[in-house]
This record gives C-alpha cells, structure tokens and sequence, in this order.
C-alpha cells in the first residue's frame, strides 16, 4: 500500500518510522523475516469510531466537537488505554497515541489490547457543568463501542477522576449494568488504589533501575538534579516520589510556561507541589502561583518556554511528562550539556526523533561516566496503564487490594520491563563493547514480537 491517497498524519507517521526504523536497525527481521508482514498489518487500526458530541453552555448555546475512539489492536486483550480531551486532539494525534499504546501494553505482561480516543474539546475555560453536560454527552456516544471485555478507556490529557465519574454515570445508566468499563475511577466506587499515583511513581521506578545499572549498583537518586516538564498528574507524581528518594526537583512548567528554581541549591518541597497540584484541579496555570511572593522568591517562571534549556546548574535527569515532542534535537543538546545522563519520558513521545537521535548518539562509545541513556514513553511511563489493567483484574474478581499491594505489583512490572528491553536489546541490537544497551530498540522489539506472535496465532498475518 502506499501513502500516497491516505491523509497527512504526521504524529502518526512520526510514531510508525521511529518503532520501524529501530526494528530494521536490529537483527530481528534477518532472524525473522516475515515479521516485516506483521509490522504491515499492525500499523492499521482494526478500527476508528469517529462521531459527533452535541452539548449545551451555560448560555443554553448548541456547542459541537467531534469524539474519536481508535481500536488499535485487541490481539493481547480487550483495547486499553485513555481518552484526552483538548483542543489539538485529532485523528493523527489518536492514531500516534493508539500505536504507541499497543506495544506499550505488551510491555506491562497483562492481556491489554491498545488503543485511545478523545475530544477537541477544550475544558479550559468551562464551568463543572459545561464540563459534566459533554462529558455525558460523549459517553451517549462512546457508550455503543466500549465493554468490559471490549474495550476500557480511561483519562489522559484533560481527563481526570471527575471526567471518569460523569462518563462512568453515563454509562450505567445507558447500558444498565456496573463493571470496569472505565479505569481511573474514584476509589469509594472501584478505583484501585495507586492508579492516580501509578504513572509518576513507575517512572520514577523505570529511571532508579536505570541509575543502578549504568552505575553498576554505585549510585541512586539521592543527590541527583531532576528537571521535570509537565505540572499535571505525570509530573506532580514523578516529583513526589523523586523527592521521597532523595533527589531535587528543580524545574515544572504547563502549557503556558517554565518555573525553574533559581539558584543551584534546593529543590521544590512536596507542600509547592501540592499547591500547583490543587490550582491545576482548578484548570488554572502555574504563572498565577510563580507571581505571589513566596514563588517568586524562590523560582524563576519564564512565559512560553520549556524547561530544558533554561535551567540553572547541573541537569542529572530530564523526566518530559508534559505532551509530545516537548524535546527537541536542540533541546537535547542543551540538556547533555548541562550534564544531563538520564532521560525517561513521562509523556507519550516526549522527544521528537531528532531528540531520540542526539541522545542515541552519545549512549554508544561513550562508556561509563559520560554516556547518556534514554528510555522511551512506552516503556518508562508504562506503569499507569499496568496499575489500570490491575484495576480491571479487581474489578472483574470483586476485590480491592491494598495500596502496598498495588504498590508492590507496579515495582515489579516496572523491573521487568526494564530488563525486557535491556535484554531484547542484547539480544537482537548490535552495541559496542561495553556501551549500555538501547532502551528505545529494546523495548519496541520485545512489544512488538510479543504482539506479532499473538497476531500470526489468531490469523491475523500468515
Ligand atoms: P494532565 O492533563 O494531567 O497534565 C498535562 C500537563 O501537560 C499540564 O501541565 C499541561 O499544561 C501540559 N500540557 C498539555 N498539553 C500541552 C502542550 N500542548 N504544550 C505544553 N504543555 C502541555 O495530563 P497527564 O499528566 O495525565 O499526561 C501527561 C503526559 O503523560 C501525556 O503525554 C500523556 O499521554 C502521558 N501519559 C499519561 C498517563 C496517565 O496515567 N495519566 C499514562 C502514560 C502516559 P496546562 O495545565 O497548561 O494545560
Ligand atoms: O489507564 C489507561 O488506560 C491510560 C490512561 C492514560 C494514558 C495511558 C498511557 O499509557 O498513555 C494509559
């Protein structure tokens, strides 16, 4: 097929050439090579629900946006994976997010298809009501696809526990029937404990084993500079746990601008977190917040930026965990030379492909202390999604495990994910002597023979 008579999808295209290019680059299709045929069917969703969302404003004015839901693949389990509301939201943007999600969910060991939808909806600037009326609005919709053994959304971008609540209301009401249709729930009502938490954490979790290896069990997080992008619940998350492990915070930032800490020394406490935490609740920025007296003695907030290049001091880890291609090549360059050794991304595709090829570059014959080691958004953030899937399993079962339960399963899928890409990518990615393994190869091809394998036992390729 070629791509000349289907539309530009250029996030879609970006996520299909990074995860095929690392495949090519291995030894995998000399080992097998009729994985190219299931590397063709994969890349096409097994379906796209696209439809309208009609709902009311306060002003009793007729408001219409379009809802997306992309089926990507059901080969390891019913499809999973969040609904983002914003305004850039579009059918590229979703078939990125679906792809990535497909591997990203062979990666945690439970039986997780892949998928993702959404709205341009922007719930910027809209009242608690506005923001109930279409989100009951969408889920009249949604409601006719989705099922527990079908297909389990839950939020991402603009989605939080109170969306969950209005979609979830809807839902049983339509469909007569209370299961785990949706994960992320509120915890009276079959949310798991940890799952707000899970994704922060499991970064946070992925990057620790990272430091451990590179350093041969040497070093920690304690003492180390972590800049942050993001101030929603990837990254309010990441920095509370990077902080409970003895590491420094030192920069946040929204969609609006960077707040970065001032000196070299220091760090954000978990009390600043906690108060950006409670005004992003309110959907304001973080500009209003860095302009009082107490922030503004402390940090520096620069509008329209991102954290990257405008740090103060030695960088040790970068965690995007804001939206994609928050990195640039650029970006990339300025981090590394600030010192910066570690970048996971919190967020889906985090770093453009540039980006990736500036960090990739300096992992390999730069051994020991000045090599640079970059894990991807498919498996370093893969912890939200695994503590969803362990959402479903309590729901299905009618039990609720405790949060050091949850806790303890997150640690270990994280650990095992690690070194899933650590020895795929021994296994299958050339690497010079002594160099650490890609993590970004690695990973994408222990997903994607996981899912080709179920694939070619359904039929699906032959
Ligand atoms: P939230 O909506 O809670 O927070 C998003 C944060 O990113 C906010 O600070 C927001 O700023 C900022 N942001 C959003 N869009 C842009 C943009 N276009 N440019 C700059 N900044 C932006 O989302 P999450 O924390 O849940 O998600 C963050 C990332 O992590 C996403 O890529 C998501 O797909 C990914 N992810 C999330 C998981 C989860 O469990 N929630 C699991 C795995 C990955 P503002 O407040 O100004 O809008
Ligand atoms: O729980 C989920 O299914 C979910 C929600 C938001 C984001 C993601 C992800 O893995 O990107 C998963």
């Amino acid at each position: 097929m070629t791509a000349q008579n289907l539309p530009s999808e250029p996030e879609f295209e970006q996520a299909y050439k990074e995860l095929a290019s690392t495949l090519e680059n291995s030894t995998l299709f000399q080992k097998k090579p009729e994985f190219r045929k299931a590397l063709q069917v994969v890349s096409v969703p097994e379906r796209v629900v696209q439809f309208r969302v009609v709902w009311e404003d306060d002003k009793g004015n007729v408001q219409i946006n379009r809802g997306f839901r992309v089926q990507f693949n059901s080969a390891l389990g019913p499809y999973k994976g969040g609904l983002r509301f914003h305004p850039s939201v579009n059918l590229s943007i979703l078939k990125f997010l679906g792809f990535e999600q497909i591997f990203k969910n062979a990666l945690t060991g439970l039986n997780m298809g892949g998928g993702k939808g959404g709205s341009d909806f922007d719930p910027k600037g809209k009242s608690d009501n506005e923001i109930r009326r279409f989100c009951v609005s969408f889920m009249t919709e949604l409601c006719k696809h989705i099922g527990q053994d079908t297909d389990v959304p839950a939020g991402d971008i603009g989605v939080t526990g109170r969306e969950v609540g209005f979609m979830f209301g809807q839902y049983k009401k339509i469909r007569n029937e209370w299961v785990g249709v949706l994960t992320g729930k509120g915890q009276s009502w079959g949310g798991s404990l940890i799952r707000p938490e899970a994704t922060g954490y499991g970064v946070v979790y992925y990057v620790d084993h990272m430091i451990k290896y590179a350093s041969g069990g040497k070093e920690s997080f304690a003492g180390k500079r972590v800049a942050i992008s993001g101030s929603g619940n990837v990254a309010q998350y990441a920095a509370l746990k990077v902080i409970e492990l003895g590491g420094s915070v030192i920069s946040l930032s929204d969609s609006q601008g960077a707040l970065i800490l001032s000196g070299e020394e220091g760090s954000f406490t978990p009390e600043e977190i906690n108060q950006i935490a409670a005004i992003k609740v309110e959907r304001k920025q973080i500009s209003e917040l860095a302009s009082t007296a107490a922030f503004s003695s402390k940090f520096k907030y620069i509008a329209g930026a991102r954290p990257w290049t405008n740090i103060t001091g030695r960088v040790d880890v970068a965690l995007p965990s804001a939206t994609q291609n928050e990195v640039s090549g650029e970006e990339a360059k300025a981090l590394i030379a600030s010192g910066c050794k570690f970048i996971a991304e919190g967020s889906n595709m985090g770093s453009t492909q540039e980006a990736i090829d500036v960090f990739e570059a300096h992992r390999e014959g730069n051994q020991g202390a000045t090599a640079i080691w970059y894990a991807p958004g498919k498996a370093a953030n893969a912890g939200g999604v695994a503590v969803s899937g362990l959402e479903m399993a309590q729901n299905s079962s009618r039990v609720t495990w405790t949060s050091e339960e949850v806790d303890t399963r997150l640690k270990h899928i994280m650990e095992d994910c690690f070194n899933n890409g650590l020895a795929t990518a021994k296994e299958y990615v050339p690497t010079a002597e002594g160099s650490l393994p890609s993590l970004v190869a690695g990973s994408n091809i222990a997903g994607f023979t996981k899912v080709a394998e179920a694939m070619k036992d359904h039929g699906d390729w032959w």
